[in-house]
């Protein structure tokens, strides 16, 4: 219990940080209303993000968000979505010399994370979904069971400026929508039905290196940042920065939009927001008023990742 509550009052510090407004008088994060963790007002701070480096070995260079735990089987939080439908939304910056891995054929091939890895909230058998940088594009993997699909943008997102990359998804219908910049890059039909983590999956084993194999410790977690698995230099993480992820548990956009240039505020729909703002500490902190805060992982060379001031709503 001890440990709960210091994990819960660093949630606390690094929520106020850097934040000049009076604290306010609701923000109790000790209460047992749920809705009061997120009531910190979106008023204080700098808008920030966090750069990732690459580094893609020793289960560092990441932020994690735990969507299952593998000891009990309860429900996991609203952030492990793909039941029903979903949306997934991010901010993406970072230059193609930093992130070299070549244009895959977009069919033909399951090997998605072969590109640098942005998002990864798979499993090791492949269920669940992640996006990945190719040649800079942007390309969504969907799996569930033996199927899945790859959905592939034609425009590269890595030219030192920001991106928003979205992708929504129907369980009921497989349908599958990948945006840049609020364009229809692709649409395409991936496998049917509930691609969350079932509440009683035990991870995968086959980690590590192939003489001493070893669980796959990431298998219940959505991995920001990096290739989860570390599974070596064919499978990449990102070299660039990321900000303002929102998870949501409907799809969002019915056709072309132009992204929201300021954070998102939670709505009943929202499964996860992360605004990317604390600018300190190793802990991502969620806005949706569900608590599913992220851990950052911390080190490499540079140490990675690393607060910055940069962001996509800068004036
Ligand atoms: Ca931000
Ligand atoms: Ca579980
Ligand atoms: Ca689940």
């Amino acid at each position: 219990m001890l440990s709960f509550l210091l994990i819960l009052t660093a949630c606390k510090t690094q929520r106020t940080a850097g934040d000049d407004s009076p604290a306010p008088t609701d923000d109790g994060v000790l209460a047992t209303d749920d809705s009061s963790h997120d009531s910190a007002p979106d008023t204080g701070g700098e808008d920030g993000s966090l750069r990732f480096y690459a580094y893609g070995r020793d289960n560092l260079d990441r932020v994690r968000i735990e969507l299952d735990n593998p000891k009990s089987t309860e429900a996991g939080p609203a952030l492990d979505v793909g039941a029903a439908e979903l949306t997934v939304e991010l901010w993406i910056k970072g230059s193609s010399s930093d992130n070299a891995a070549p244009e895959l054929p977009c069919v033909g091939t399951t090997d998605w994370n072969a590109g640098h890895v942005v998002l990864d909230a798979t499993r090791k058998v492949g269920d669940g979904y992640g996006i990945a940088l190719f040649s800079g594009k942007p390309y969504v993997h969907v799996g569930l069971g033996r199927d899945s699909a790859l959905v592939c943008a034609g425009t590269s997102v890595l030219d030192d400026s920001w991106h928003h990359v979205a992708l929504q998804r129907s369980a009921t219908t497989g349908q599958i929508w990948l945006f840049v910049d609020g364009r229809i890059e692709a649409v395409t039909y991936g496998p049917t039905g509930d691609i969350s983590v079932p509440d009683d999956a035990t991870p995968a084993t086959d980690c590590g290196p192939e003489a001493n194999p070893q669980p796959c410790e990431n298998d219940p977690y959505l991995v920001i940042g990096a290739e989860k698995h570390d599974l070596g230099l064919q499978n990449p993480s990102l070299a660039g920065s990321v900000d303002e992820l929102r998870v949501s548990t409907v799809m969002r956009y019915e056709g072309p939009f132009t992204p929201m240039t300021r954070r998102f505020a939670a709505d009943e729909s929202t499964a996860g927001l992360y605004h990317f703002d604390e600018g300190t500490g190793t802990v991502l902190g969620d806005h949706s008023g569900n608590a599913t805060d992220g851990e950052l992982l911390v080190g490499g060379s540079p140490p990675g990742p690393e607060w910055s001031e940069d962001s996509p709503f800068d004036e």
